[in-house]
């Protein structure tokens, strides 16, 4: 079978401001799971692309697919002030391809796998894979070739069935135990495009947690969690195959659990590596050992991961607040730089809540701090359910759109406020 493989994303942006444009290592990991002998394979990807209409409509009427899959990575930028829907590009995508082209349209990927049934219904693909979708493509390829056996019974699964959008239970799940094929890619733009060539390490459960306890992961919860051995044997290899320089090990709390990312320090630091990174780091679970080890590895910079609080509870957000600070004090110490984000407008928020903020961001030292107006909502979590009493939505399904919950004491004037607030902060990005 003949199968064209597109990445959407084009956005080329962290948090409005900082130059990043994310290899896809998700669709080179479709296409790592794919059988090359079996089936001809081509790859497109858009984030280079001048005209990316016009490349998409050359890839079809050369290649003449017979199933198409496409990365779908964002579903917004999150940014109240300059609002980037992510989804239409996709969109635009998907219906150029129908009017030159009867190939199955297979959508997947993180935005994807946040809301399946309402991204599969805008986006009008035929069929929907949530979830760590390598070997689950590959299934869905063979059958879909073959004719059987059906593979309506395929986890994750979204399609249409006499005129309903029925979405399968679970999720699909990948033991990841294929390389991502990166040859297809432009790695050479890649490794100058910010943040670091995507390097899988491990990922907690969630596409998102919805709470500050799921993001507590822990070591049953893990959605992939990789064998040092193998994670240092890649950077190898990229580094020996494309010249790669930075590494973004993508993990969302590295040092969870502590010893793994000590042994995972220490095998890069004797086997000589001798790699720039980056990565992101949980703001509680941390020591000054791990920090002198990152940093020793070859750690540049850490995202610190944002724990929504509860602005109503002033303890809580100081108890939080404080251990924050704790991680951001020994990256002070161990002299390794940090972002880190706050969010302005969350439900319970108080113009005192707001000011133990700004102040909590002016008594630590980031490379960069990111203040975000209000909270962008998505499904499944409690700032969802609060505006839907608010009545700010009537369904979570309209979460696919960018939608934005400010609390109603703070509504008036945090735009204004933040505005005055940062202009005196050179490294505090608003957005
Ligand atoms: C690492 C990371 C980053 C790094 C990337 C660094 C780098 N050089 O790669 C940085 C910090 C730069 C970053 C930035 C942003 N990120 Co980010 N990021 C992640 C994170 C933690 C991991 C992504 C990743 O690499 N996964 C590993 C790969 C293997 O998994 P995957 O991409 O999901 O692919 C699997 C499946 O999705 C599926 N799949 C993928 N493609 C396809 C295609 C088909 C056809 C099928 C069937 C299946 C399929 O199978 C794949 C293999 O298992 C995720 C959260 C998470 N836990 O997943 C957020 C996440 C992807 N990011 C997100 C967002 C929003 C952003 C930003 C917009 C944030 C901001 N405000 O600026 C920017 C956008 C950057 C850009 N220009 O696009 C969202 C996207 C969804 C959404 N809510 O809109 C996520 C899901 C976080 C979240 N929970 O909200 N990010």
């Amino acid at each position: 079978m003949r199968v064209l493989l597109i990445a959407t994303n084009r956005h080329n942006r962290y948090q409005s401001r900082l130059n990043a444009q994310p290899m896809p290592i998700g669709l080179a990991y479709i296409a790592g799971h794919l059988d090359h002998e079996r089936h001809e394979v081509k790859v497109l990807d858009l984030m280079f692309s001048d005209d990316y209409l016009a490349d998409v409509e050359a890839a079809v009427k050369e290649f003449n697919p017979q199933m198409i899959g496409m990365s779908v990575r964002n579903l917004s930028n999150h940014s109240y002030l300059n609002t980037v829907w992510a989804l239409p590009i996709s969109k635009e995508v998907i219906d150029k391809i129908r009017t030159l082209s009867d190939a199955v349209i297979v959508c997947g990927g993180p935005a994807f796998s946040i809301m399946p049934k309402e991204c599969f219904e805008y986006l009008r693909c035929d069929i929907g894979l949530a979830g760590d979708a390598g070997e689950t493509f590959a299934t869905l390829a063979e059958r879909l070739e073959i004719g059987e056996p059906s593979y309506f019974n395929l986890p994750g699964l979204v399609y249409t069935k006499g005129g309903q959008t029925v979405s399968n239970e679970g999720y699909c799940t990948s033991e990841f135990a294929k390389p991502p094929r990166l040859e297809d890619l432009d790695m050479d733009r890649y490794n100058k495009a910010g943040f670091g060539i995507g390097v899988l390490t491990k990922l907690g459960g969630f596409y998102y947690p919805t709470n500050a306890s799921q993001s507590q992961i822990n070591e049953s919860g893990w959605r992939v969690i990789r064998p040092i051995d193998e994670v240092v044997a890649e950077v190898k290899d990229l580094k020996r195959r494309f010249g790669m320089k930075k590494v973004f090990f993508v993990d969302n709390g590295f040092n969870l659990p502590l010893d793994h990312a000590k042994s995972l320090c220490n095998t890069i630091i004797e086997s000589d590596l001798n790699i720039r990174w980056n990565t992101c780091l949980a703001p509680f679970n941390c020591d000054t050992e791990l920090i002198g080890m990152m940093k020793e590895a070859g750690c540049g910079l850490v995202m610190m991961v944002n724990r929504s609080g509860n602005p109503g509870d002033m303890d809580s957000m100081v108890e939080e607040n404080d251990a924050l600070a704790e991680v951001c004090r020994m990256c002070d110490e161990g002299d390794l730089h940090y972002n880190l984000g706050k969010q302005f407008g969350e439900p319970g928020e108080t113009r005192e809540s707001v000011d133990n903020k700004l102040d909590f961001l002016r008594s630590v030292n980031p490379a960069l701090a990111n203040l975000r107006v209000g909270v962008s909502i998505m499904p499944g979590t409690e700032v969802a359910a609060i505006a839907k009493q608010e009545g700010l939505i009537t369904d979570e399904s309209e979460l696919v759109k960018p939608t934005f919950y400010i609390a109603g004491e703070v509504k008036d004037w945090i735009v204004d406020y933040l505005k005055e607030q940062s202009a005196k902060e050179p490294r505090w990005n608003l957005s």
